[in-house]
This record gives structure tokens, C-alpha cells and sequence, in this order.
């Protein structure tokens, strides 16, 4: 199965992202559609997932949080994808634990817009701070792709902020450049690049499932969650790669084998897990 390349690690290290291209089968990616597809459904009749669902700037539904804690087929194999375990293993460390998870929609028609922003301001280091962002569609300027600034991740916060607010003003900021995708290319950006989307006026769905990673030894730094938060997230992540162990696709060739970091819990098959799991900050 695919995974990224050495040339595609530093163009994310000088720009802040990179695409990477072809990373699904046709298999998952079919499961992926169908799947995200019966969620937003889900979302637009009123259902459970519409309780997990945020609407953006125009009162749209567009941010399904907790994804995997939304009963589904394909979002907990997905992140069990050996071009993300041996990604993170290469680019965070072996400490690596996928932190949370949201499946962003841009409906036909009227489509949420994305304010320019970054993810995190709190990482004040240069560490590899990163989503993961994976295409179940085509993203193109016409259905509103996502667009970055290059380099930006590497910006000072006052000037990242200054951009932000030029931004709300004219989304044409200088220098910017589209994310067009495909089915089943990844994306990854850092959570310091500048980033956003307009609103989507085609007549296209777009959608991507994020999913964000951090280590035990940044989370020891910076202090984002409750170090319970981190070993519940750790047995989560044991039990996808079980999960797509145990079901995989017909034309998976290979597993991702997990070396669980010192200090976590192993997941016992059968174990009951929360897959919520809810951010708890540090000291709570
Ligand atoms: O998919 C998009 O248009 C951007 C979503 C995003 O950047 C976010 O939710 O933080
Ligand atoms: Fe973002």
C-alpha cells in the first residue's frame, strides 16, 4: 500500500502541506462514500449525528466532531491505514497517538465557508504538528477546495493573525494556492499553515475526513490533554488497526503493526472502549 515518500516529507516541511496522491483503493474509497454520505443524511433529517454536527459562519451544517464515536463502517479502518501508522511513525515519532477526528462537509449548493485561520496556536515549537486529510471527492476551486499559504506555518502568530484578519475582509490573500484533489489522495497540513475555504456555490459535495495526531512527548510539552485522554486515545487507535485486522478490505495487501510507546495500555480484544473519548484538558 501506498506510503508518502522522502521528497513528499520536505515539501511539507517548506510549505506547511503537501498532497499526496492515491493513497485509497477503490474499495475503501467506495465504503468511505457511502458511509460519509448515510452520516450526512443522518446530519440533514435530524438524526444522532446531528447532535456531534457544528454549522459554520452562514448557520450551515458542515463539522461532524467525534466521527468515530458515530456508528460507522469505515472511519476507525481508515485511520487503521498503514500510510498513516508508518506516516506518524516517520514524521511525529514512535510516541505517536491519533488525538481526535471530524468529517467536514461541503454540501451542494450552499456549502459552509472556512474562514482563514490555523488549527492551533498554541504550538509555539517547530514540531511536525499535522492533520491528516483524507478525500472521498474530487476538490477543486469550482466545489470551494481548501487553500493554504505556503510557508506560513513557519510565520510568527502576530503575522499569521494579521493575515487571518485580511482574509474575512477579501479571501483572495496573496500567494495562496488551491488543495485540488482526488478521490482518495490525502492532504496534510500543518496545524500553523494558513488555511481556509469559501463557500461552496457548485452544485458538487465535498467532503474530507480529518483526523489530527500528536505525541506523548509534545502532549508532555505543551500540555493539550489529560495524559488519561492520551492512553484512552492509544487503545482506540490498538483497536482500529485490530478492527481492520480482523475485517479488512479484499485488496489490502498489509497491516500496520503498532509499537506501543512506554507507559500505555495494550488493548485486550473485547475491551470496553468510550470512542468518544473527550478531550479533557491537562489538568482536569
Ligand atoms: O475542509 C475545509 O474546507 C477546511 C476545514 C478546516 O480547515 C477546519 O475545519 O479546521
Ligand atoms: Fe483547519
Amino acid at each position: 500500500m501506498r506510503k508518502i515518500t522522502d521528497d513528499e516529507i520536505a515539501f511539507f516541511d517548506e510549505n506547511g502541506f503537501v498532497i499526496v496522491k492515491g493513497v485509497l483503493h477503490a474499495e475503501e474509497l467506495a465504503n468511505f462514500q457511502r458511509e460519509s454520505q448515510r452520516l450526512i443524511d443522518e446530519i440533514q433529517a435530524g438524526g444522532d449525528a446531528d447532535k456531534w454536527c457544528s454549522r459554520g459562519p452562514e448557520g450551515i451544517p458542515y463539522y461532524l466532531t467525534y466521527l468515530h464515536a458515530n456508528p460507522n463502517d469505515f472511519s476507525l479502518r481508515l485511520l487503521a491505514h498503514p500510510f498513516i501508522g508508518d506516516l506518524l511513525t516517520r514524521m511525529v515519532g514512535a510516541d505517536f497517538i491519533p488525538c481526535y477526528e471530524a468529517l467536514v462537509f461541503k454540501l451542494p449548493g450552499n456549502g459552509s465557508s472556512v474562514p482563514w485561520h490555523r488549527d492551533d496556536n498554541s504550538v509555539t515549537g517547530d514540531e511536525r504538528v499535522f492533520n491528516i486529510d483524507i478525500y472521498p471527492d474530487y476538490s477543486t476551486i469550482a466545489n470551494s477546495c481548501v487553500w493554504a499559504v505556503p510557508g506560513s506555518h513557519k510565520w510568527e502568530h502576530d503575522r499569521a493573525m494579521e493575515w487571518v484578519k485580511r482574509g474575512q475582509a477579501d479571501f483572495d490573500l496573496p500567494g495562496a494556492v488551491p488543495a485540488e484533489l482526488e478521490p482518495g489522495d490525502a492532504l496534510l497540513h500543518h496545524v500553523k499553515v494558513l488555511h481556509g475555504s469559501a463557500i461552496n456555490h457548485s452544485g458538487e459535495l465535498r467532503r474530507v475526513v480529518y483526523f489530527d495526531n500528536r505525541s506523548l512527548s509534545w502532549n508532555d510539552k505543551y500540555r493539550w490533554f489529560s495524559p488519561q485522554v492520551l492512553a484512552e486515545r492509544c487503545l482506540m487507535y490498538q483497536y482500529a488497526l485490530s478492527l481492520r485486522k480482523a475485517n479488512p478490505y479484499s485488496l489490502d495487501d498489509e497491516t500496520y503493526d503498532y509499537a506501543l510507546p512506554e507507559g500505555m495500555p495494550t488493548y485486550q480484544e473485547g475491551m470496553s472502549l468510550d470512542l468518544f473519548c473527550q478531550r479533557k484538558p491537562y489538568h482536569a
